[in-house]
């Protein structure tokens, strides 16, 4: 087999590998159909070839890869033989039918969300069971082997090493849940056993007690879920050198922050104006202006229930974190400001007047600035009037327009809420932190949304998608290194040296010195009137030889198509660069300063909102900068730790519990990387049969056949197998190639290994192999046919 070990160059294009080609064209051909109305996951046959050993593997072939009655019980979607899209699509959804909700896919672990509540999978005991196992990785794969195996590492067996947990999935996929599990797993088992020990338990309890605020204030019941993370959190836990739970630090990214004023339909505004409506005393309704029957025009589906909106809960959980009582106060009258502000309309402009507020309005408005504590016109004057400077001193009073106003008075209520969510991630950040020399080590759980694609795309998904991309581009080189170090144990010679990944994709959206942040940015910083068509034609200027760029030349919006890994995005132009501009105007700004409420006279203290884009003069600091710095020091903490990746999938989209939607599945198992490891894998040696069998279906081939006798001697005999069966096995190959020309066109190629128990295949060396058994078996039906008509 010696003389077979040649380096495996494949073709790559793309960053697509070239001998994997069945298995990714299949399941990129399936995404396709799919976006286009016409889903067959199970058939990803590829055009043009004459019978798929691939994805539509049939007849014998499949049943000797294949076990399909036994696929439920593969714990590792590697081991499913041969590896492709549609047998590991068939493994998770038979494991789902058996209820077996995690599966190992190589190093990572892949959830299913059960849609209903599993109790005993996620209780006290199944904890404990986990952690005092002397080998958990043995039991059953669950989420708990990953945070095990985490807390584990973090010892190192030379020195500590931190380790990171990432959780990846679609909206409504179950990272939430994770990672509160996860928190709740760490907090079970990283304490100490002392109870007496308060300080450790009140760390314990502050800890998870963040989860019911910042999701209060930070998740929203949106289209594809109820509890829909509007912000991404990578939350370190900190462990002292006894592997003692005994602080944390969280770190936000990019909250939705308009949905504060703007709600899609049927969707909902964040859960804590819903608490606040449904939970407060008729004390508190009085204080915030809530009568019973007060309509809100940012409170849209205030008639659906759901568990979240429990209002105790929240103000439990933030008396924990030491939220004291006149400062709650101040936070509840400020986002019942926000409501009020919320039922202010204007009145069309008459020529050079401001716009009028009805009488309606007037109250809502006069009640927003009593519960924001600024004085009345000046709220109303900042909202319906700009100043513009001219020179130094000058400064000239526009009056807006009727959709300037409401641009204003949604900006003001956006710029309110951020702040008062950075306000709360500042104070849980102090409440559950422990100071430096307490802790050596740290575990982080990262839950950030996943890839985004809808019909219509912004700056929200270019950051969220280009995230994406970066810890893609992470979890690739993780899993590369994790194969190749498999394919060492086995005795494996193959180098994924050749293997191109999403680097293109990330340098045409963050590269420099031109990518389509740096355009945007110049954009912006040009101090003129946002144009999409101008910018749509910089940026085909500029960036039109990039093949992961392109336009769809029927579109009449001015967008840009980029070609991510987890397939294309058409992203709408228009208002983009607004968006990343995130102006406030400056009179909103003063405003709010004067305020005598003092939390709120805090979150906009000079020396804060200096450097925000609306001071004049100041060097604008756009979205996109912003989220690039925040994620490349995420990337620096990510590549500093042990990673751990999670990847959960929505079996379907109407949140049913135990409902098993193919299609919906092996699109995400593509967009969360999944395919494209199975990809990576199949790149090398998808198919690993063991010798006995090698020989039993391909013996023929040079008129062999095993005997059944050394067939069960060869039974769970450890090794051997090669000494005894490898002449034959070699005999089949050496045959094989002699017959083939396309073996030896391909003989640059590794097709085929000799492992320590079994026979590692590529799929063109399987397809060759059974071209070559279908041929001997048609020459000898052949030839007993003649054999029959002779003797008639
Ligand atoms: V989003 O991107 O923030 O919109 P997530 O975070 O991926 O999304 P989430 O964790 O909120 O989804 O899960 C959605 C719902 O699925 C939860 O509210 C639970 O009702 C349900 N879920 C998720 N995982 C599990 C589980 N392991 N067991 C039971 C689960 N239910
Ligand atoms: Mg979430």
């Amino acid at each position: 087999m010696a003389n077979v070990k040649q380096k495996l160059l494949f073709r790559s294009k793309n960053g697509v590998c070239g001998d994997s080609v069945d298995g990714t064209a299949a399941a990129k051909s399936m995404s396709f159909e799919k976006r286009h109305g016409k889903v067959n996951a199970g058939n990803g046959q590829v055009p043009g070839r004459r019978k798929s050993l691939n994805d539509s593997l049939e007849g014998d072939v499949r049943d000797f890869l294949v076990n399909e009655s036994e696929l439920h019980t593969y714990d590792d979607l590697t081991k499913v033989n041969p590896v492709t899209p549609t047998t590991v699509l068939k493994c998770l959804q038979a494991r789902y039918s058996a209820r077996v909700f995690y599966t190992h896919a190589g190093c990572t672990l892949v959830a299913l969300n059960p849609f209903q509540p599993i109790p005993h999978l996620y209780s006290l005991d199944m904890m404990r069971e986990y952690h005092s196992a002397p080998q958990p990785q043995e039991f059953k794969p669950h989420i708990f082997i990953v945070a095990e195996e985490a807390y584990r590492n973090v010892q190192g067996q030379v020195e500590p090493v931190n380790q990171s947990l990432v959780v990846s999935g679609e909206s409504g996929a179950g990272k939430t849940w994770t990672s509160r599990c996860l928190m709740k797993y760490y907090a079970t088992v990283a304490v100490s056993s002392q109870k007496c020990q308060d300080t450790v338990e009140r760390i314990e309890r502050r800890v998870l007690d963040s989860n019911p605020v910042m999701e209060a204030f930070g998740n929203a019941c949106t289209l594809r879920n109820n509890n829909s993370s509007r912000f991404g959190k990578y939350i370190q836990l900190q462990l002292n050198s006894s592997q003692l739970l005994v602080g944390a630090s969280v770190q936000t990214y990019l909250l939705e922050k308009t949905r504060v004023a703007f709600q899609a339909p049927d969707e909902r505004n964040f859960h804590i104006f819903y608490q606040m409506m449904k939970g407060a005393t008729e004390k508190q309704r009085q204080e915030w202006e809530m009568p019973h029957d007060q309509k809100f025009t940012w409170l849209p589906n205030a008639d659906k229930t759901l568990e979240e909106d429990n209002l105790q809960e929240t103000v439990d959980a933030m008396i924990s974190l030491g939220i004291e009582t006149d400062k709650r106060a101040q936070i509840f009258r400020i986002l019942a400001g926000i409501l009020q502000l919320g039922n202010v309309n204007f009145s069309p402009a008459l020529e050079s007047q401001p716009c009028d507020l009805d009488e309606q309005s007037k109250d809502f408005l006069k009640k927003t600035a009593s519960l924001l504590q600024v004085p009345a016109e000046e709220l109303q004057e900042c909202v319906t009037v700009r100043a513009l400077r001219a020179g130094k001193q000058n400064v000239l009073l526009k009056p807006c327009s009727q959709s300037e106003c409401i641009i204003r008075r949604d900006c003001l209520a956006k710029v309110i809420y951020a702040q008062l969510f950075e306000w709360l991630v500042t104070f849980i950040n102090n409440s559950m932190c422990s100071d430096n020399s307490k802790w050596s080590n740290f575990i982080g759980l990262l839950d950030v949304y996943g890839f985004e694609c809808f019909l219509l795309n912004n700056l929200e998904q270019l950051c969220i998608n280009y995230a994406n991309e970066k810890l893609q581009q992470h979890f690739v080189a993780h899993y590369l290194k994790a194969q190749q170090e498999e394919y060492v144990t086995e005795g494996l010679k193959w180098s994924f040296v050749s293997y191109q990944d999403n680097q293109s994709c990330l340098d045409l959206i963050e590269g420099s010195p031109t990518s389509i942040f740096s355009l945007l940015n110049e954009e912006c910083r040009l101090n003129r009137a946002s144009d999409a068509k101008q910018f749509r034609v910089r940026l085909e200027k500029e960036l039109s030889g990039n093949n992961r760029m392109s336009w769809d030349k029927f579109s009449k919006q001015p967008h840009f198509i980029v070609a991510h890994y987890a397939g294309n995005v058409s992203y709408q132009i228009e208002g983009m660069m607004e968006k990343n501009k995130d102006p406030v105007p400056p009179e909103l700004l003063s405003l709010l300063q004067k305020s005598e409420d003092p939390l709120l006279q805090s979150l906009f203290a000079a020396s804060d909102t200096e450097g925000n884009s609306s001071r004049p003069h100041s060097k604008v600091v756009t979205v996109v900068s912003k989220f690039k710095n925040s994620l490349e020091c995420l990337m620096k903490i990510l590549h500093s730790t042990t990673p751990h990746y999670t990847r959960c999938i929505k079996p379907n989209p109407d949140c049913r519990p135990l409902t098993f939607r193919k299609e919906e599945v092996i699109t995400q198992l593509e967009a969360c990387g999944i395919v494209e490891t199975i990809h990576i894998s199949a790149a090398g040696f998808p198919i690993r049969v063991a010798y006995d069998s090698f020989l039993q279906r391909y013996g023929l081939i040079i008129n062999t056949r095993l005997p059944q006798a050394q067939l069960n001697n060869n039974e769970g005999s450890e090794g051997g197998e090669e000494d005894s069966l490898g002449p034959a096995v070699q005999a089949i190959l050496n045959t094989v190639q002699k017959n083939s020309n396309r073996f030896t066109n391909l003989n640059n190629n590794l097709m085929v290994h000799c492992g320590k128990t079994k026979v590692f295949l590529t799929h063109a060396m399987l397809e060759l192999l059974e071209e070559q058994r279908d041929r001997v078996r048609s020459q000898k039906a052949f030839s007993i046919q003649c054999c029959w008509r002779r003797h008639q």
